[in-house]
């Protein structure tokens, strides 16, 4: 039997999602990685869009010590840096590199998540070899510039109908909102402002985990 990487597993197994973000983070992207998996968080996204390619294998290199077997390890849009510094896969978007091009250059074993934005997009990442789906923004956010308006969560069905691999929500989530997000069909979910913006990131992302798990049908 083919060996698959254990950590494609812990897929099922998401109930929070940290998207790291330096320009807004209060304490640094090392310290919310730390706090946020000292608290249960099982997969974390390295997305970094103002240093030099040095600079994030560096950093992408702890976060990967941070993450050993405690939690899965991503790294948004670049393949070079995922490689260089041993993470479990990446994030891409429908603008990045093609997906099929990703897997030929990552193998089978490593994680790709791609960006979604309806049903259509989601079932073509499935084809393709997706191993998730980020779907969003649910909400508006002023977070990614470029986001577009907040789709609403009843899209959420929708689009967790059409496909068999797990499906992320992304965009304008926080305390309030999140366990609609789940209830919605959504496997797991990411907040970023609402984690790294935050006094206590230890003590958000408990609280995060405790509302999706109270969301979540058994
Ligand atoms: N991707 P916040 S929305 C990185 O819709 C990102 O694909 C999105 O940040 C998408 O939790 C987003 O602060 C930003 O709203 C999410």
């Amino acid at each position: 039997m083919k060996f698959m990487n254990q950590k494609k597993f812990l897929l099922d197994e998401i109930d929070f999602y940290l998207v790291t973000d330096s320009e807004l983070s209060r304490k640094g992207t090392l310290a919310d990685v730390g706090d946020a998996v000292e608290s249960g968080c099982k997969i974390i996204q390295y997305r970094e869009k103002n240093k030099n390619t040095k600079e994030m294998i560096n950093e992408a290199s702890e976060i990967k010590k941070i993450c050993r077997d405690n939690a899965i390890f991503l790294v948004n849009d670049r393949i070079d840096v995922a490689l260089a510094a041993g993470a479990d896969g990446v994030h891409i978007g429908q603008d990045d590199m093609p997906i099929d091009i990703a897997r030929k250059l990552l193998g089978a074993e490593k994680i790709i998540g791609l960006t979604v934005h309806n049903r259509g997009e989601a079932i073509e990442a499935e084809k393709k070899g997706a191993d998730y789906v980020g779907l969003g923004p649910i909400f508006d956010t002023s977070t990614k510039k470029d986001a577009g308006k907040g789709i609403g969560p009843d899209r959420i069905r929708e689009v967790k109908n059409a496909i068999k691999i797990p499906v992320v929500a992304i965009g304008g989530i926080n305390k309030e909102n999140c366990g609609n997000v789940i209830e919605s069909g959504a496997d797991s979910l990411v907040a970023i402002s609402a984690i790294v913006c935050s006094e206590d990131v230890k003590r958000e992302t408990q609280d995060f985990i405790e509302i999706i798990l109270k969301h979540k049908t058994p």
